[in-house]
């Protein structure tokens, strides 16, 4: 066996490698300048202290342009650091909610995540690096923030120039580096991730929704990858599982620029099912982002299901999962700006209902003492306790059982849904490439706006409806579990009926800032509540 050596190469810190919403997310050209990426990557493995020598960790990416260089890389550098093994996806692949489950099946220290979500790939476009602990979750601020504390005094990082991996093919490969053994499994990224719905989901009955029975026509689905990482895992479970037609799944190959295609799954960049949908041929529609965890939902002739309305819908039938039969169902959560839809099945329910900042991490330490089992957020991610990332394929097949038990397609769940709770319309502004400095400016001044005393009670009228505004504040989270802060994670306007406005910074830009205002207007007249999302929404910025 041929023995290797690490070597200590000499760097300097940068100073913007402060981890977003959910990892470093900058231009791959951003990476690509020297020791960029191995910085960084030094940066997580130092954050592991005294854990990192002979750790387990979980290494893969979307299959985005740079992922497979940056997985080499990332080889070499763990193999000079005492990382004792690495768990890594074929060809450097693995989608998002994979990495999460591997990391708990296996019990591994973390995962190094390689992706910049539903952001485009390709050599001028973005790249991202993420670590998720060993809950299968991303890391939580305190460790994101000891993270970037290293990146700014980091002088040198560790490896072993030489080290070649052959990530094609699969195979347990070990290597003696300096005089310790290491070791690189490279696994079918798909497996492991399919026994897990297997288990979560009654495909026997899914199999038989798609077929079709005696009395019942066949339900006929068309998912879209985006050509994004879910392209395998979509082919196995849709099509050899379940016994979809090949036609039912598009943009199944991922390509490291998503073959041009913004992959966001929503009504602008998914327009390609939205469009098919129309037709009226498909009776459920679904698409993933570049990772795979993101989703949207669609029903015949491409009714649109909000996340919102997607995570209260779900969560008031979520009795019919298999999964939930034995674990049963410990609560519900919701990102703040994502309308509170959920919030109303939950008391209607008595089930225990939380509001966290936005960003996954934040449902993981309730789910971790287990009070938590289903979550969402209104930028199309929804997900359960089944593994630490919210997770797309899981949240279309949890509508297929859905449909499956209910025997009622999309459209006819919500029409039910709303005439029982009441509907949110819910509307997202983005305001993208703005200057950050006047952005953190006006957030500074409409909190003093709002946050003054004469503020409250305040009465708008618009079409003949009147709004009168109960709270108004920048939302402070306290974990719950540990007790910790999360403050300022965005303006909250509240008023009287439920309804609400929210304005925030993202967390997830490469670039610039962007400013996000999220509007959710409730209506309980069961005479408004069919009507078309636009007409009926309420555009009421003018407020502030
Ligand atoms: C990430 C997080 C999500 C979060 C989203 C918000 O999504 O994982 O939990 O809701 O960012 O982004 P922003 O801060 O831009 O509003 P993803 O899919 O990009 O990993």
């Amino acid at each position: 066996m041929t023995e290797f050596k690490s070597v200590i190469v000499p760097t300097r810190p940068f100073d913007d490698q402060k981890p977003g919403t959910s990892g470093l997310r900058k231009r791959v050209t951003v990476f690509q300048q020297q020791n960029y990426t191995e910085n960084f990557v030094q940066a997580i493995l130092n954050s592991l202290g005294d854990d990192l020598q002979g750790s387990v960790l979980v290494l893969g990416g979307d299959g985005r342009y740079y992922v497979k260089d940056a997985a080499k890389l990332i080889i070499r550098i763990c193999a000079a650091n005492g990382v004792k093994k690495l768990i890594v996806g074929q060809h450097g692949i693995f989608s998002t909610p994979a990495v999460s489950n591997l990391i708990r099946k296996r019990n591994t220290s973390g995962g190094i995540i390689l992706t910049a979500s539903h952001n485009p790939g390709g050599p001028d476009k973005d790249f991202g690096i993420k670590f998720n602990t060993d809950n299968g979750g991303p890391a939580p601020d305190y460790v994101t923030a000891e993270i970037f504390n290293i990146t700014v005094g980091l002088e040198s990082y560790n490896i072993v120039p030489d080290l070649e991996c052959d990530i094609d093919t699969q195979g347990v490969y070990t290597y003696i580096v300096d005089g310790n053994e290491f070791n690189v499994e490279v696994v079918d990224s798909v497996a492991d991730y399919v026994g897990l719905m297997k288990e979560i989901f009654d495909f026997d009955s899914l199999r038989e929704l798609l077929k079709g029975s005696e009395g019942r026509k066949p339900f006929k689905i068309l998912i879209d990858s985006m050509n994004g990482v879910t392209g395998p895992y979509v082919r196995q479970i849709f099509v050899n599982e379940l016994g979809a037609d090949e036609s039912s799944i598009v943009n199944t190959k991922p390509l490291e620029d998503f073959g041009g295609l913004h992959p966001d799954p929503n009504l602008t960049y998914a327009v390609q099912l939205v469009d098919a949908m129309k037709e009226g041929i498909h009776d459920f529609g679904a698409a993933f982002d570049g990772d795979g965890d993101r989703n949207m939902i669609l029903g015949k002739k491409a009714f649109f299901v909000t996340p919102s309305d997607s995570l209260a819908v779900l969560g008031a039938h979520l009795h019919h999962i298999p999964y939930f039969k034995i674990t049963g169902i410990k609560g519900f959560a919701r990102s703040m700006p994502t309308a509170g839809a959920i919030d109303r099945v939950a008391s209607a329910t008595g089930i225990d209902f939380y509001e966290v900042p936005t960003g996954w991490k934040f449902f993981g330490s309730l789910m971790d003492a287990d009070q938590l089992s289903l979550c969402g957020e209104e930028s199309f991610g929804t997900g359960s306790d089944h593994i630490r990332e919210k997770d797309g394929i899981w949240a279309a097949l949890a509508w297929l059982q859905v449909i499956a038990c209910e025997k009622k397609g999309v459209e006819e769940l919500l029409v039910s849904h709303w005439k029982k709770f009441g509907r949110n319309f819910f509307t997202r502004y983005d305001y993208e490439n703005c200057p950050a400095d006047n952005c953190a400016y006006m957030l500074h001044k409409l909190e003093q706006i709002v946050t003054s005393p004469v503020y409250i009670g305040t009465q708008i009228i618009h079409r003949n409806k009147s709004y009168v505004v109960k709270q108004a504040d920048n939302f402070c989270y306290e974990d719950p579990i540990d007790g910790s802060l999360t403050p300022k994670q965005g303006i909250r306007l509240l008023f009287e009926d439920g309804s609400r406005i929210i304005v925030r910074l993202s967390g997830t830009g490469s670039s610039g800032a962007t400013v996000r205002i999220y509007v959710d207007s409730y209506e309980k007249d069961e005479r408004l509540i069919l009507k078309d999302a636009q007409v009926c929404h309420y555009t009421f910025m003018w407020v502030v």
